[in-house]
């Protein structure tokens, strides 16, 4: 159908020649006309009414090839024939026009019709999510630390050799320094295995008093229930004149009440760390049975919590500061061991996993 009306209104080349031939050319402009009426009928949308607009009114369009081909008919029809082609086109224009802000109106009502919002429809509920507990943890101890006057510094998690070991008085031959224990990336670059690394390069800068807190990730080639390739430490610096070990075992005692429960108290014992002399193992009141021995202190009354000590001199002599004036304590301690013992976690893979099943249990 398209296809026979192509052929009776074609006034390209072909149909400028018939029209000639014809003389007034009329009756291609009547074709023309009806065809135009009868696409202008079939309209169902803009879009299809955009296509009759160009199909006849376009630069390519029939009527205005008709009005190109005046050249072609004799002198004396072509004002009054001329004439016929502008009233179609004006007509068409027209018509065209009045369709389209119907059709368009009656698009825009559809539209409103089907967006309409219904406002009596229940909300959509969103999945509100959970802070990881070791995040949790990480902000507890953050806020434990910050109330007592430290400021908090990150560090870089790659390192070299200088600042993860030797800066802080461990030998080239300490088994720390293996291959087996370090994640090496190069032969001088590693993945830092304590925060006390970024500790150095900060005191290098900043003289006594210092009071810092060191949050973030370390790497250490371990891996079991308690152990894990990657985890987050809390390790904290204090450096002034005549600090002593009775100012760390205060302080730690006021991290335990805040940070365990009220009445929880600490307990120190001797061990060894290159980087603090004397050094000691921390050990905090069993929070479940209140000191007396249960199952999670395996009778004992005391749980291992972090390890800490005075500053070893030669740890600030590398730093330019002198032990002779200044003295200082350390301490450190893994953020999952703190989550495990707080939440009663009992394999360190339940925090990397990242089940939801599990995490979902740490909410408000
Ligand atoms: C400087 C000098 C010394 C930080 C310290 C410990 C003791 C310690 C471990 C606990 C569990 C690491 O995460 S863990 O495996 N840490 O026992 N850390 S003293 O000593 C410092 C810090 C900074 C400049």
């Amino acid at each position: 159908m398209e296809e026979k009306e192509k052929d009776q209104t074609n006034v390209g080349a072909e149909g400028r020649e018939e029209n000639s031939k014809r003389g007034s050319g009329a009756s291609l402009l009547e074709a023309v006309r009806e065809e135009a009426k009868r696409a202008l009928a079939a309209v169902r949308d803009s879009r299809a009414l955009y296509e009759v607009r160009m199909k006849y009114l376009g630069r390519a369009g029939k009527v205005t090839a008709l009005l190109k081909g005046l050249r072609e008919i004799p002198a004396e029809e072509r004002p009054s024939f001329g004439k016929r082609i502008n009233d179609l086109r004006e007509a068409l224009e027209g018509e065209i026009d009045a369709l389209e802000e119907s059709v368009r109106r009656r698009e825009l009502e559809e539209r409103l019709a089907q967006e309409k919002t219904d406002v009596t429809m229940p909300g959509k509920r969103r999945k509100q999510g959970t802070l990881h507990p070791v995040t949790r943890v990480r902000n507890q101890l953050i806020d434990i630390f910050v109330g007592m006057g430290f400021e908090v510094y990150e560090g870089p998690e790659i390192e070299n050799e200088y600042y993860n070991f030797t800066a802080l008085n461990t030998p080239a031959d300490h088994p720390a320094r293996d291959m087996q224990d370090t994640f090496y990336l190069t032969d001088e670059f590693l993945l830092r295995t304590q925060t006390s690394a970024g500790q150095i390069r900060l005191m290098e800068k900043k003289k006594p008093p210092i009071k810092m807190l060191s949050p973030g990730r370390v790497f250490r080639s371990d891996d079991d229930a308690t152990h894990s390739p990657m985890f987050h430490q809390m390790e904290g610096l204090v450096v002034d004149r005549e600090v002593s070990l009775c100012d760390l075992q205060g302080m730690l005692d006021e991290f335990a009440r805040t940070m365990f429960s009220g009445t929880s108290k600490t307990r120190l014992r001797p061990s060894y760390f290159p980087f603090t002399e004397p050094s000691v193992e921390v050990d905090v009141s069993c929070a479940a049975c209140g000191g007396k021995g249960c199952s999670l202190c395996k009778g004992t009354g005391w749980i291992e919590v972090l390890g800490a000590g005075m500053v070893n001199r030669r740890v600030l002599e590398n730093c330019g500061i002198d032990p002779d004036e200044y003295s200082g304590f350390a301490f450190g301690m893994g953020i999952e061991r703190i989550a495990m013992l707080k939440y009663g976690v009992n394999n360190i893979k339940l925090l990397t996993e990242n089940d939801v099943r599990f995490l979902s249990q740490f909410r408000d």
